[in-house]
């Protein structure tokens, strides 16, 4: 979907929020609001972009916002849009802002409803991959290998143990007329796919990686670095399913070393060159299904 960069509005409509320097999820919801614009609803459960922008009496939000239970997202955003089509609104868009934790744990099941009706609606997952508002602690979207307040490291524990949940398949499974993935670190690719979003109706699903210093630790001025070197290295890739296809919109010739990624990052500081192996094996044998689903 073609934007027209040069005439994008100069008019921000989040700002003044509380979030840390360098926040990978402000970026991303500052970019979806470029594109969809003042006609939309969001709608947030517990996480840090609801912490760090209502903080009453105040909003950081320029367009309506309302926030929910941590596992309501979903059903919130359900109602919503049969509350805009009830009233004939037909000019507005329902948009889900939730974390990892508030979508592919807790939230899960009404995200899960939502897919199935076809609710008229975009969810924007994007993912820190930990629950970072409330201290860091493990979701189950959080990388093998990392530390976390509850995936610890010391004695024999090595940080996380679990391999990450794939949302990208578990929406795609659903059958929804658009998901994809994202990064802050590939903003025109994101704002894109927000707008090519915004044109389709039904249930639209947008997983964005998005880096977090604080979590993740690193100094906040490598936001962008950190996002790139994960697509780099294939620790994230950049996809979309759309009548029922597969599409990849980015493929490294080349990936690089995994460790061009790890090194840096406070949570993966304890790995070692053969910890650095394992994760490797885990990439080629997730992008060996991605590959499959592309070519079936
Ligand atoms: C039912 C319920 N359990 C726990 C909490 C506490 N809580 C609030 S935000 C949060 C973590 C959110 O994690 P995530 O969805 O990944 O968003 P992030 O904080 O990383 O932005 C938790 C555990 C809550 N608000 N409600
Ligand atoms: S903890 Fe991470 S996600 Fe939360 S506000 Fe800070 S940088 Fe953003
Ligand atoms: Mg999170």
């Amino acid at each position: 979907m073609a934007i027209d960069y040069k005439n994008l509005s100069d008019r921000e409509l989040i700002y003044g929020q509380k979030s840390c320097p360098g926040c990978g999820a402000t970026i991303a919801v500052r970019l979806a609001l470029k594109i969809l614009g003042e006609r939309t609803f969001v709608c947030l459960p517990a996480c840090c972009v609801s912490a760090t922008t209502n903080v009453y009496p105040e909003t950081s939000f320029f367009v309506n916002n309302v926030v929910t239970a941590f596992p309501a997202t979903g059903s919130t955003l359900a109602g919503m849009a049969a509350a805009a089509e009830m009233q004939g609104l037909e000019d507005v868009v329902i948009l889900g802002v939730a974390g990892d934790g508030g979508t592919a744990d807790i939230g899960l099941q009404a995200l899960s409803g939502l897919c199935e009706r076809n609710d008229n609606v975009i969810y924007l997952c994007y993912d820190n991959e930990a629950y970072m508002n409330t201290g860091i602690q493990r979701s189950s979207s959080t990388p093998w290998g990392a530390w976390t307040t509850t995936s610890p490291v010391g004695g024999t524990a090595k940080g996380e143990t679990k391999i990450r949940k794939n949302l990208f398949d578990i929406i795609a499974a659903h059958r929804v007329p658009y998901c994809a993935t994202a990064s802050t670190s590939y903003p025109r690719d994101f704002m894109e796919k927000i707008a090519k979003a915004k044109n389709i109706r039904g249930a639209r699903f947008i997983h964005i990686q998005a880096p977090c210093p604080t979590g993740w630790g690193y100094p906040a001025e490598k936001t962008i670095e950190y996002g790139r070197l994960a697509v780099e290295s294939g620790l994230w890739y950049l996809a979309e399913y759309e009548n029922g296809e597969v599409k990849l919109n980015l493929h490294p010739p080349k990936f690089k070393p995994v460790e061009f990624y790890l090194k840096g990052q406070h949570r993966f500081r304890h790995l070692t060159e053969e910890d650095y192996k394992v994760i490797e094996d885990q990439r080629d044998q997730e992008w060996a299904l991605l590959e499959k689903k592309i070519k079936s």
